[in-house]
């Protein structure tokens, strides 16, 4: 219906704008292979994101399975269970084998003591998620990688230009892979990045994105095809002359929930988290025991009235059938994370939600909260 609002639709520039960047494609003829918008956008979004390197990829998940290759992972991957699906598929891509924690029962993020009482012998990598764009525990995951000589690829799908104590919580751990689906806080249709620390890492990750070719005639290794179009390139480049503008407005929408929901009993706000830069990728609440429904009972009397929040994530990674045999997969390893999948509820939040639809939200959430018998 026309007046229904989605978790999220995405920012678009003015369209008048994107067309004057075409021009230029047509122009030039370079459609794709790492073109004149491809290398502007690396530049851009290094001196953006305040990180050493970058290379574009077309979506996350192939930037995911490069992330892994490119380090050579093979073996058990640590990871969390409370994700969405692609964290995981990544790493069984690989040829790898996912051993699911549990995550801390407030960030959602992957609990650092969980992560030291799963490795073994065979660990060869911890793959954490900074769930909704909230940070890790960064410096602890980071020390205990550095401890047992294991490498940390940070799934930052949600982390655009979020920052943690130290400054771009991108600079943590040996890489970190960005999202730029058409859902994401920045975006270029489909698309993703690598971040990484060092030119010469930047230069393997990029043989590998193109099939693994060192030279016209040379191929090195097996890769992929995970280059970013020229199309794509010059849409991120437009979008980030607008990407400040658009968390801005995302951050009033989460002010006002916060100001007008956090006195409902029963339902709580997630992720403040006081002094980081934050992106306001999403709106997550915890529907506790208190509130007079059920999380899902609270999703399907908004989604009859015209409001489609989200369930992310549920269900939990380890439910979905490639999963679910796997020895870490027991629910009871993971306390916190199954909770969460049970509780959490994503309102809608993005740049052009306006006004009248977060208080129609709002006023949806009190009624509910206090409903008339
Ligand atoms: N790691 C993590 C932690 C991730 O969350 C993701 C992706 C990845 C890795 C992999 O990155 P990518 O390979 O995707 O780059 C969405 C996204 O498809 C997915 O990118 C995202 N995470 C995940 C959390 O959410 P769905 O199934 O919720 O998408 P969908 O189509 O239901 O869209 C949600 C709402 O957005 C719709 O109700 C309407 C709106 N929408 C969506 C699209 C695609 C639009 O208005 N326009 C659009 O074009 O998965």
């Amino acid at each position: 219906m026309a007046d229904d609002i989605f978790v999220t639709r995405p920012h678009l520039p003015p369209l008048d704008e994107f067309k004057d960047l075409l021009g230029r494609i047509w122009d030039s003829g370079v459609l794709t292979n790492c073109g004149p918008y491809h290398q502007e956008l690396e530049e851009m979004l290094c001196e953006y994101l305040n990180v050493p390197h970058i290379s574009l990829f077309n979506n996350g998940t192939i930037a995911l399975v490069t992330a892994l290759r490119a380090l050579g992972v093979k073996g058990e991957v640590i990871t969390t269970p409370y994700s969405f699906v692609a964290t995981a598929h990544a790493i069984l891509w690989t040829d790898c084998t996912p051993v699911f924690v549990d995550v801390e029962p407030n960030s959602l993020n992957l609990s650092p003591s969980q992560i030291e009482a799963a490795i073994t012998k065979n660990t060869a990598a911890i793959l954490p998620v900074h769930c909704y764009g909230h940070p890790a525990d960064v410096d602890a995951i980071d020390a205990i990688g550095a401890k047992h000589d294991i490498p940390v690829i940070y799934d930052a799908a949600h982390a655009f230009g979020v920052d943690c104590h130290c400054g771009s919580v991108l600079n943590h751990g040996d890489l970190s892979v960005l999202s730029f689906h058409a859902t994401k806080v920045f975006n270029t249709f489909e698309g993703g990045a690598i971040v990484c620390q060092t030119l010469e890492m930047k230069r393997y990750i990029d043989q590998l994105k193109n099939f693994g070719h060192d030279g016209e005639i040379s191929v090195i290794e097996t890769g992929i095809n995970g280059k970013m179009s020229e199309i794509n390139a010059a849409f991120g480049l437009l979008q980030l002359d607008y990407v400040d503008d658009a968390i801005g407005k995302r951050a009033a929408i989460d002010k006002r929930y916060r100001a007008e929901l956090s006195d409902l009993p029963g339902l709580h706000c997630l992720g403040d988290t006081g002094q980081i830069r934050q992106n306001y990728a999403y709106f997550p609440v915890r529907i506790g025991a208190v509130f007079p429904m059920g999380r899902d009972e609270l999703y399907y009397y908004m989604k009859e009235r015209g409001v489609h929040p989200r369930r992310y994530f549920y269900p939990l990674i380890t439910e979905f059938s490639m999963y679910r045999n796997m020895p870490s997969a027991d629910p009871a390893r993971f306390p916190n994370a199954a909770a969460a999948a049970e509780e959490i509820l994503c309102l809608p939040i993005y740049p052009d939600l306006d006004d009248a639809s977060v208080t129609r939200i709002i006023k949806m959430l009190r009624d509910a909260s206090a409903p008339t018998v």
